[in-house]
């Protein structure tokens, strides 16, 4: 069977994601896109695509099985909401939402549904080498986790369109998700440190470093530049009793010329993780094609949200913002084992 999928939000990440749906994977084909810029969603619709107004059209249309969300974060909520009320699986771009009220909004909707319709686009889960680095963490041979170390790296972000709270609630909930997965933990406060700042960034709070206290009593500590010019850097490396686990340096080419000796540095996102985004969509597929949803969830979503917010509370009152979760209503509960979810 083949899973007939739309659109919503055909800018940078939306045009990838209809690259690899359309060229790089099988079962799959796109049906329909949308976008409030009209003229963008015609340019990016594949052969055969049906261009729509709205989003509630496209998500209304019996052509669409599946929706993928790659709008702007403000917008996800109610685009999420109306795949729920469809009933339609969905697959939403990080952020899940820019709120903890409109992540509890989505939590409800999904779990009156009684089934998980909700991936989130926190692809690092189903990075090659973030994978690896968790099997070493839960085979256990170093002892506890005691600290993480985690480096988040934009050569640049859109001039106009990345505001500066960004780098804390929406470029973080990345480190943020993958502490939370490799070490099996939540996050239980939140600091931050603004050091001086890179003139690059224009008026942008821009680099943060951040510490997330973990409920176990871990503590990750996060960079994060926005504006760093050399290219697209993202490091980890986890301290534990007996041992240090860390991501290879990637590319693990190294290229040697009349320059010197030199590994070449990923550009963006889109090059860094380009088979993390082939992957979580693999397994998107799959289980949209069942009518539901596996990887990240509306919870791990909700969990981001709430790391964000603290952490913008922390710019302003200098000191360790706690974080306070809902009970985990049973419908995100996982079998501690499973990879990505
Ligand atoms: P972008 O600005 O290039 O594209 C966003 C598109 O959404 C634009 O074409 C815009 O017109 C459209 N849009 C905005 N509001 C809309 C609405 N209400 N209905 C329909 N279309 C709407 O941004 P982008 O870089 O493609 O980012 C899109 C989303 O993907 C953001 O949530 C961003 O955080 C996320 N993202 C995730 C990753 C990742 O690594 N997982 C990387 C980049 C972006
Ligand atoms: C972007 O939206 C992403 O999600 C990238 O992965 C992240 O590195 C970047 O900072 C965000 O702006």
């Amino acid at each position: 069977m083949t899973l007939s999928v739309g659109v919503i939000g055909t800018g940078m990440i939306g045009r990838d994601h209809i690259r690899r749906l359309t060229r790089v994977l099988s079962g799959v084909t796109i049906a329909a896109v949308s976008d409030i810029d009209r003229e963008r969603a015609a340019d990016a619709a594949p052969e055969g695509a049906e261009v729509f107004d709205t989003p509630q059209a496209l998500i209304r249309s019996d052509k669409v099985q599946a929706v993928v969300i790659c709008s702007w974060g403000p917008a996800h909520e109610e685009q999420l909401l109306d795949c729920i009320a469809a009933g339609k699986p969905v697959f939403c771009e990080k952020p899940l939402v820019t709120s903890e009220d409109a992540a509890l909004r989505v939590m409800q909707a999904e779990l009156a549904h009684g089934r998980r319709l909700v991936q989130v686009g926190f692809m690092r889960r189903f990075d090659a080498d973030y994978r690896r680095l968790k099997a070493v963490l839960d085979g256990g041979s170093l002892g506890a986790p005691l600290m993480m170390h985690s480096v988040h790296r934009n050569a640049s972000v859109p001039e106009g369109l990345y505001t500066s709270d960004m780098p804390l609630n929406d470029t973080l909930v990345h480190d943020a998700d993958i502490a939370r997965w490799l070490l099996d933990d939540e996050v239980a406060g939140v600091e931050v440190r603004v050091p001086r700042r890179s003139t690059r960034g224009k008026d942008l709070r821009d680099p943060v470093l951040v510490l997330l206290h973990m409920a176990s009593g871990v503590i990750v500590d996060v960079e994060i530049s926005v504006n760093i010019a050399y290219g697209y850097d993202i490091r980890g490396e986890v301290s534990c009793e007996t041992g240090v686990a860390a991501l290879p340096d990637r590319p693990a080419t190294v290229v040697s010329d009349r320059h010197g000796i030199r590994r070449e540095i990923p550009a963006d996102w889109r090059e860094r993780f380009i088979e993390a985004y082939d992957q979580e969509f693999r397994e998107w597929i799959v289980a949209a094609a069942n009518g539901t949803a596996t990887g990240p969830s509306t919870w791990d979503g909700y969990a981001a949200t709430l790391v964000g917010d603290a952490a913008l509370r922390a710019v302003d009152s200098g000191t360790r913002e706690a974080i306070r979760m809902i009970e985990q209503p049973g419908l995100y509960a996982r079998p501690a084992a499973m990879a990505a979810e």
